[in-house]
């Protein structure tokens, strides 16, 4: 018997008209997937691993393979989270679908990652509004095993805590943060840029675009930049944020963000696909930039 999604309300937020859900943490109803989820999981899982290749980081697409990750079947959070909890001290929740900001950030800022329970159905294939299980386990949750990312999604939960007691617009700084690293991040990796971000290789479309369209910049990571630079969430990123490694990012954003919070209060937002006078510009073709064509 398939069970339904419980919407609680719609929300309006950064990100448009969203529905958030109940908070409540659910446990997987494995037993209740269909034979079309299952279907949906290894059509998603098949084609994305097969357009990730010397696309994505080495490290999402290793520890996909240590997760024992397959087109096979929707994966268990249970065994998943035998792996991961001896890796790095996170465990996968089910939950409803999007939550409220301050019940993402309590998770993550203690090693919780909220898996929706839930999977889009066969004409959702191509795009979702929403995250679901599919962009939530083949996403987000590899990167949990790299001990410094992990370290880095529990440092930003903790930020976000903080954020959301600070007040609306510090929110917003540090949503920038998530929306341009966690979910659209680029990392330089074996001579070109590889994919890390959780919104584009959970989206087949995005995965070329992002490495290979002439029409995105692609700007050296700067924190200060990132958070003042608005986002939408309905087409592909007009900016890509490139990282060194996952080092760069989590020493970048260890300090107190307070005082930036403060600074970025006097300076005017920056539009998505602007780009400005100091920003670390990767040029199409430059051999600094994408897949090389023998990696595809
Ligand atoms: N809730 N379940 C879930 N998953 C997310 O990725 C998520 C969320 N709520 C808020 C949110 N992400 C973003 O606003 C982050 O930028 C905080
Ligand atoms: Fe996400």
């Amino acid at each position: 018997m398939q069970i339904e999604p419980r919407r609680v309300e719609h929300q309006q937020t950064d990100k448009g008209y969203v529905p958030v859900y109940t908070t409540a943490v659910v446990e997987q109803p494995w037993a209740s997937y269909t034979r079309t989820d299952h279907q949906t999981w290894a059509t998603l899982f098949e084609r994305q691993r097969e357009i990730l290749k010397g696309r994505a980081c080495r490290e999402f697409l290793d520890n996909q393979a240590r997760f024992g990750m397959s087109p096979h079947a929707i994966p268990r959070f249970d065994e998943l989270n035998a792996v991961l909890g001896k890796a790095t001290g996170w465990t996968l929740v089910g939950v409803e679908g999007l939550l409220p900001e301050l019940d993402f950030f309590d998770h993550l800022a203690n090693r919780r990652f909220p898996v929706t329970w839930w999977i889009r159905k066969p004409e959702q294939l191509d795009y979702l509004a929403e995250p679901d299980l599919f962009h939530d386990l083949f996403g987000h949750v590899p990167l949990l095993l790299n001990p410094v990312f992990a370290d880095y999604m529990q440092a930003y939960g903790r930020g976000g805590v903080k954020a959301h007691a600070i007040g609306a617009e510090a929110l917003v700084n540090l949503t920038r943060l998530y929306w341009y690293t966690v979910e659209f991040g680029l990392i330089r990796q074996d001579g070109g840029l590889r994919i890390y971000g959780s919104g584009i290789v959970s989206s087949k479309g995005e995965s070329i675009h992002c490495l290979e369209s002439p029409a995105p910049n692609r700007i050296g990571f700067d924190l200060e930049r990132i958070m003042r630079t608005r986002y939408r969430i309905d087409t592909y990123q007009k900016t890509y944020f490139v990282i060194d490694s996952f080092e760069q990012l989590m020493e970048a954003t260890r300090p107190d963000f307070a005082p930036l919070y403060a600074q970025l209060a006097t300076q005017p937002s920056i539009p998505a696909g602007e780009v400005r006078p100091g920003d670390a510009v990767f040029q199409r073709g430059s051999g600094e930039g994408w897949a090389q064509d023998g990696d595809i």
